[in-house]
């Protein structure tokens, strides 16, 4: 167990460090490869790859031709919101390179759920199916907090019921899971009838379904009248969290209020697992793709409480991040997804 262990410790540095790289490549980041301007074919061997849901029937660097997509509403079921169809352009040529080049898709109707699964909901889905979650098995799992000199450890004992570990209170029900890896999250889909959404799907819904272009699904502003609009960090991080939103870890879903489309807590409190290999957008126009192009870490989206501007502006709708899939962190949870 001990190899286990430093192997998923240095996994846990690693990841720390990507946070790092990607506030280092936002300052230093040369333009991309891609030119928009260039006829670029779709390399539609590694769009295979991606395995992406059946919603997503377009991609390419260019808006496609056809905008139209069926209407198909339907009332959605408690605690889902329908996401309408229509083009999306994904990612931020102003963002980091993660987010580059942008590219535009088009997506069908689905369902999505109004908050990230609750650890209430996620409860009853213990119960009901007796699951242990990866982080149960391994008897530890990732936090960073006062305690450990603000570096990440794997804190034994740290579960989804105790996401700081064992000598911290326990997680409240209406607060988002976490310490769950991709692997959980998808069990917990499967059971639920549901799915996770793909990184795509998640940004045309964090865009209202009408390609907003702002940074945030509510607009460009992290406060309103002097209010935060989502759980991020305050102050430096990860020295000092001033805590001027009230919340220094989760926080109850829906706090921060909902999105023009009806979804709560799609920026800040956690990161979001996606059903997709976090891919490199330029593999999507560039033949061939390589192994690294594909990742061997699941996509993330939509930020935690973790997130500070400086550091990891990861809120944004475009933001990034990805892990293992094995791997389980106290500001990583999930939300389902559900095609009509
Ligand atoms: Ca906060
Ligand atoms: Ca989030």
């Amino acid at each position: 167990m001990k190899s286990l262990f430093n192997l998923r410790l240095l996994l846990l540095i690693v990841c720390a460090a990507a946070i790092a790289a990607c506030q280092s490549a936002q300052k230093n980041e040369e333009t991309t490869s891609v030119n928009s301007t260039q006829a670029v074919a779709l390399n539609e061997d590694f769009l295979k790859k991606l395995e992406l849901p059946r919603t997503v029937v377009y991609i390419g660097l260019d808006k496609p031709k056809d905008t139209t997509v069926a209407a198909t509403k339907i009332a959605p079921p408690a605690g889902m919101v329908y996401v309408p169809g229509g083009i999306v352009q994904v990612g931020s040529d102003e963002g980091l390179a993660q987010e580059r080049p942008s590219f535009w898709a088009k997506v069908t109707p689905f369902l999505m759920d109004t908050h990230p699964v609750t650890v209430a909901e996620f409860r009853k889905f213990v119960e009901a199916t007796g699951f242990k979650t990866e982080a149960e098995t391994f008897g530890n799992a990732g936090i960073i907090d006062e305690t450990t000199d603000q570096q990440w450890i794997l804190k034994d004992g740290a579960t989804w019921h105790h996401p700081l570990g064992p000598d911290f209170p326990p997680a409240p029900d209406n607060h988002p899971v976490t310490q769950v890896s991709w692997n959980d999250a998808n069990a917990y889909a499967k059971w639920a009838g549901k799915r996770l959404p793909c990184e795509i799907e998640w940004e045309h819904a964090a865009r209202n379904a009408q390609n907003s272009r702002n940074i945030y699904s509510w607009g460009n502003d992290i406060q309103t009248n002097g209010q935060y609009n989502a759980n991020i960090w305050q102050g430096k991080f990860p020295v000092k969290n001033s805590n001027e939103d009230g919340f220094l870890y989760t926080s109850p879903v829906g706090t921060f209020g909902k999105t023009p489309l009806g979804l709560t807590d799609m920026s800040g409190n956690v990161w979001e697992w996606q059903s997709n290999w976090k891919f490199n957008y330029e593999a999507l126009f560039r033949t061939p793709a390589q192994d690294s192009d594909l990742g061997t870490e699941r996509a993330e989206r939509g930020g935690s409480f973790l997130c500070e501007p400086s550091w990891c502006h990861g809120y944004r709708v475009s933001g990034r991040s990805s892990s293992t899939p094995e791997t389980s962190l106290f500001h990583v949870g999930f939300r389902c997804a559900k095609d009509i």
